[in-house]
C-alpha cells in the first residue's frame, strides 16, 4: 500500500508520527508494510546567518526520527544555544530566530550540499540517512519558494520606512510568525516563486500513484496551501485514483495550534472546518471534523464527512485519529473503486 501525505511543520509532523504508528501496528500486512511518502512544505524556508533553513522538513524529519524538541515541535531536543549567544555578542541579527547548536549542524549539511550544486531533495535524502524517519520525505519543490507577508500596518513601536508608510511592508513569513507572532494583521500572504516552481522529483508520481492521500491538520494557507501552489500538484490530486482524506486543523472556530486563524483571515476565509474544506473542495474526498463542527456546504465533489476527536493530546490519540483517516480512506476506496472515473 502506498500512502502519500502533504505536510507542513509541527502539527503535520505530529500527525504523521501517529500515522506511522497506526500503520506499523496494523495486523493487515498491506497497512503494516505501507510505503509512506511525505511531500513537505518548503515555503517557510529562510536563509539566516548564511545558512539555508527548512523548518518544516526539519520538524518532520526530527519528529519521525526521534530528535525533535517535543514541547516546541521544532528544533532539536536536549539543545544548547552557545553559537546563537556568540552571534548575538557579535551584534549579528536577527536574534529573534533562535538556532540551537545541534540544529545548526543540520543547516550546515544542507547549506553545503546546496553550495556543491546538489538539490534540496538530495540534501534531504542525506539528512534522512541519519535520521531514518520511516517515510520518504520529499520537498514540494527543489526551486526556491518563500512565503512573504504584506503587513497591514507598521508594527508597534517601529519607525515608518518612509513618510506616510502605512501598510504593505513586506516581511518574510518567519519574521511575521516568529518576531511578530502573526499579531500584525496581514494584507496578503504570497508564496513567492511558487508559480515558476517545479514539483520535486517523485512528488507528482507519489500523488498519482498513491493508494491513499492524506492531508494532516497542517496550516491550510502557509503549509498545505503552499504545497498546492506548486504547479501540477493540484491537478495530480484531482486526477489521482486514491481517496484524498484530510483532517480539519480547526476545532470550534479556532486553530488546534499555531496561528492558522491569522493566515485564514489574511486570505478572507473564516476559521471553520467547513471553510478550510472549501479550500480543498476540488480534490477532497473525505474530511474529519470535530464533534461540534459544521459540515461543509456541498461542493463540486461528493465529500464524506466524519466526526472524530481531533486533539492530538498524546501518541495514542494521534494514532487513533490516523486510524480513522485510514478507515475512511478504505471505505471511500471501496466506493470509489466502484464509481470513480467520471468524477471531475
Ligand atoms: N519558531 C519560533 O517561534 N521561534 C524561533 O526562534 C524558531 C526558531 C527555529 C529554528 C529552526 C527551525 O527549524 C524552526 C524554528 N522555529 C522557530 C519554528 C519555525 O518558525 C516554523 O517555521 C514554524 O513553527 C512554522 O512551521
Amino acid at each position: 500500500m502506498r500512502v502519500t501525505a502533504l505536510a507542513g511543520g509541527v502539527g503535520g509532523a505530529r500527525f504523521l508520527r501517529g500515522l506511522l504508528a497506526a500503520l506499523r501496528a496494523d495486523p493487515d500486512p498491506a497497512r503494516r508494510d505501507a510505503e509512506v511518502t511525505v511531500v513537505v512544505n518548503t515555503a517557510d524556508d529562510v536563509t539566516l546567518h548564511g545558512l539555508r533553513i527548512s523548518p518544516d522538513l526539519d520538524s518532520v524529519m526530527y519528529t519521525l526520527g526521534g530528535g525533535i524538541d517535543e514541547v516546541r515541535g521544532w528544533g532539536r531536543g536536549e539543545e544548547s544555544y552557545g553559537v546563537a549567544g556568540e552571534l548575538a555578542r557579535y551584534g549579528r541579527t536577527p536574534t529573534w530566530f533562535t538556532l540551537g547548536d545541534k540544529d545548526i549542524a543540520t543547516h550546515l549539511v544542507r547549506t553545503q550540499a546546496l553550495a556543491e550544486g546538489r538539490t534540496l531533495s538530495e540534501a534531504t535524502a542525506e539528512l534522512c540517512r541519519r535520521w531514518r524517519p520511516g517515510a520518504r520525505l520529499l520537498p514540494m519543490t527543489d526551486d526556491v519558494v518563500e512565503t512573504h507577508v504584506d503587513l497591514a500596518v507598521v508594527p508597534e513601536g517601529e519607525r515608518a520606512a518612509h513618510d506616510g508608510e502605512a501598510g504593505g511592508r513586506r516581511v518574510h513569513f518567519q519574521e511575521w510568525w516568529v518576531r511578530l507572532h502573526a499579531a500584525v494583521p496581514a494584507l496578503a500572504i504570497e508564496a513567492v516563486g511558487a508559480a515558476r516552481a517545479r514539483p520535486a522529483p517523485g512528488v507528482l508520481e507519489a500523488l498519482r500513484g498513491a493508494d491513499v492521500v492524506v492531508l494532516p491538520p497542517s496550516n491550510p494557507v502557509v503549509s498545505i496551501g503552499s504545497v498546492l501552489a506548486v504547479p501540477g500538484v493540484r491537478e495530480a490530486l484531482r486526477a489521482t485514483a486514491a481517496p484524498v482524506v484530510g483532517v480539519s486543523p480547526v476545532i470550534g472556530g479556532a486553530p488546534v495550534r499555531g496561528m492558522a486563524d491569522a493566515c485564514l483571515a489574511a486570505i478572507g476565509v473564516p476559521t471553520t472546518a467547513a471553510a478550510v474544506a472549501g479550500l480543498y473542495a476540488d480534490f477532497l474526498d473525505g474530511w474529519l471534523i470535530a464533534e461540534g463542527d459544521e459540515e461543509p456546504e456541498p461542493g463540486p465533489r461528493p465529500l464524506a464527512v466524519r466526526r472524530r476527536p481531533l486533539l492530538m493530546s498524546d501518541p495514542a490519540a494521534t494514532a487513533a485519529l490516523a486510524g480513522a483517516v485510514l478507515d475512511l480512506a478504505a471505505d471511500l476506496a471501496a466506493e470509489l473503486g466502484a464509481g470513480r472515473g467520471g468524477a471531475a
